[in-house]
């Protein structure tokens, strides 16, 4: 029996993942990363950039629904979303589910990931025609730096902090979302794992507050991700995450009021993170 195994290549893990590979789907290469989606028989279908594990059918839901739910049931009435990165639409889809939203802006600079999104994972795509999705396919720093307006919220749904993806954890880059923001909005970033990535976690957090009147850090379960305890850090102009402002939309299958206020870093972890030159809790 021929035995296929696939060995991420994460590139700040101390460990390497090996998934068993039912099938090759696709492989392909676009300007800015190489694509792969296979089969693995506890996953379903996974997409991976340059050797990394973006998402799979089995665990997609968690971190795409946190993504996006946390900050906006922080507010009464998100009308106006921007997500970078994040071409295959799954956080899209879940912006979607809130009934004030007008207007969801898709920032991804590669536009093959949404082509091979709509290809082999429709049901993350699912969103991605939906008349409220304004499609920008371009580099998320200069959209930034030419949007004019006002949104409510900013998502960062990037690839890992390596590479093209370094230019949307800046300093400049948060700043410029500080002011696209209203007082009450809201901005969401990945920032790793707090198992694996300690520091790194540390260091957003840090440039975050240079720039954000308000910081707090929150997590999620995730499968595939290495580390597993995956850090969503944020920042607002005053507004507190904490609290939700309204019930939970529907459907959902991992994000609801309890999650919504379990989710936080605890008060005693967050001060130990951020002590300087800690390596773990
Ligand atoms: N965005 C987050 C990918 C992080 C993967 N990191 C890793 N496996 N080490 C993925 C895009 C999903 N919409």
């Amino acid at each position: 029996m021929i035995d296929l195994k696939l060995t991420e290549q994460d590139p700040h893990a101390p460990i390497r993942y090996q998934y068993a590979v039912d099938r090759v789907l696709y492989t392909g290469k676009s300007e800015y990363q190489e694509f792969a989606v296979v089969t693995n028989p506890f996953f379903g279908r996974m997409l991976l950039l340059d050797g990394v594990v973006q998402f799979t059918d089995r665990d997609e839901f968690y971190y795409h629904e946190m993504m996006a739910h946390v900050a906006l049931h922080a507010m009464p009435a998100p009308r106006r979303v921007i997500v970078i990165g994040g071409g295959d639409g799954g956080v899209i889809r879940e912006i979607l589910k809130h009934p004030t939203v007008e207007q969801a802006y898709l920032v991804d600079i590669d536009p093959e990931v949404t082509r091979v999104s709509r290809e082999f994972f429709p049901a993350v795509a699912a969103g991605l025609d939906d008349p409220r999705v304004v499609h920008a396919p371009m580099d998320g720093a200069l959209f930034m730096r030419q949007f004019e307006g006002h949104a409510d919220a900013i998502l960062v749904d990037s690839t890992d902090i390596v590479g093209f993806a370094t230019s949307l954890f800046t300093a400049d880059f948060f700043d410029r979302a500080r002011a696209i923001l209203g007082p009450d909005g809201a901005f969401v970033t990945l920032s790793e794992s707090l198992h694996f990535h300690f520091e790194m976690v540390r260091q957003v957090q840090e440039t975050l507050a240079t720039v954000f009147p308000r910081v707090d850090l929150y997590t999620a379960p995730l499968a595939t991700y290495g580390g597993n305890w995956w850090c969503f850090a944020t920042g607002t102009n005053g507004l507190d995450l904490r609290a939700p402002a309204r019930p939970p939309v529907t459907p959902t299958r991992y994000y609801c009021a309890d999650i919504h206020r379990s989710c936080f870093l605890p008060d005693f972890l967050y001060r130990r993170l951020m002590e300087p030159g800690r390596t773990g809790f």
